[in-house]
């Protein structure tokens, strides 16, 4: 059976009144705690509802079993995180032409230049592995690359770029369609947002599409460095705006964890949320 039909639980459809009018479901584990949690990066801090994994029960929860910057309650289904080796395993133009095995996978996704690349090298621990531009729309394929042997990162193209030279441009329609309804080895998608500006429309519309679709989802922050903003808001007040919304519009929170491919903040901790969902997948 599909992780999504068995791995999480659906809400009740929630309105979703902000960008459109269409309604919208959340997935999550389990019931999220009845108390939220507090998280501090600098000054301002972080409210959430906690993520509360497979095999825990949400009254055993403690503070340790939360990882820092995030959401996240690390359960049983923890396993060991290192990464052994990643080889690229090939670039596909259509969902049917990536590669058919059994192996899980996590599609990385998010807006044209939010580091989509350049986590999956921060992952990885090496430096060019997915290609990573200044530019926006440097990926236009769908890169597979095979980690440990076992299972797929997936750098995806970024979305929200008009100006992608056209023969580059990807077609979304039929994208969404073919890979992300389509392939049963997906575990989660990593939805990367840029914690460096405020919340983007375009991002919380392609949450709604996931979430309408049954996909589930980890909230990713990228760029959390960039605390030398000449105007505007620090990481962690976004994070806040960001969370503001979702817990305006949804009744459970899907996990979210704060990462930065330039200090490395963040990054054994979601191979370790990744390792939960996976193995729990795998079982
Ligand atoms: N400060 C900072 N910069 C980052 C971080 N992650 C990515 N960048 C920079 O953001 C730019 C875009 O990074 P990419 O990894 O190429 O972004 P992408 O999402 O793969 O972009 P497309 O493939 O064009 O969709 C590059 O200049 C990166 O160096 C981060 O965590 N902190
Ligand atoms: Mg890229």
């Amino acid at each position: 059976m599909a992780l999504r039909t068995r791995f999480f639980t659906l809400t009740p459809q929630i309105p979703f009144p902000s960008s459109t009018s269409s309604s919208f479901s959340l997935l999550s584990l389990r019931r999220p705690l009845p108390r939220s949690a507090t998280f501090s990066s600098s000054a301002a801090a972080v409210q959430t509802v906690l993520f509360v994994p497979p095999g825990v029960e949400p009254q055993e929860v403690d503070d340790s079993m939360v990882l820092p910057g995030s959401n996240i309650v690390i359960g049983p289904y923890a396993g060991d995180s290192r990464i052994k080796g990643v080889e690229f395993v090939k670039s596909s133009g259509k969902a049917r032409d990536c590669p058919k095995d059994d192996r899980p996978e996590f599609a990385i996704l998010g807006r044209s230049n939010v580091g989509k690349s350049s986590l999956i090298n921060s992952l990885v621990r090496k430096k060019e592995i997915a290609l990573t531009s200044k530019k926006p729309g440097k990926t236009q394929l769908i890169n597979h690359f095979l980690v440990n042997k076992s299972w797929y990162l997936v750098d995806l193209p970024g979305y929200g770029f008009a100006k992608a030279p056209e023969a580059a441009k990807m077609d979304w329609s039929s994208f969404t369609k073919g890979y992300f309804l389509n392939r049963d080895t997906l575990v989660a998608v990593l939805l990367l947002i840029d914690a460096s500006v405020p919340p983007q429309k375009i991002d919380l519309d392609c949450a709604n599409w996931l979430g309408r679709n049954n996909i589930p989802i980890t909230f990713v922050f990228t760029k959390c460095d960039k605390i030398k903003v000449a105007k505007g808001k620090r990481p962690d007040e976004n994070i806040r705006d960001f969370q503001e919304i979702i817990r305006q519009n949804y009744k459970i929170h899907p996990p979210w964890i704060m990462t930065s491919s330039v200090t490395g903040m963040g990054r054994d901790d979601l191979l370790l949320h990744m390792s939960q969902l996976r193995n729990y997948w795998d079982q």
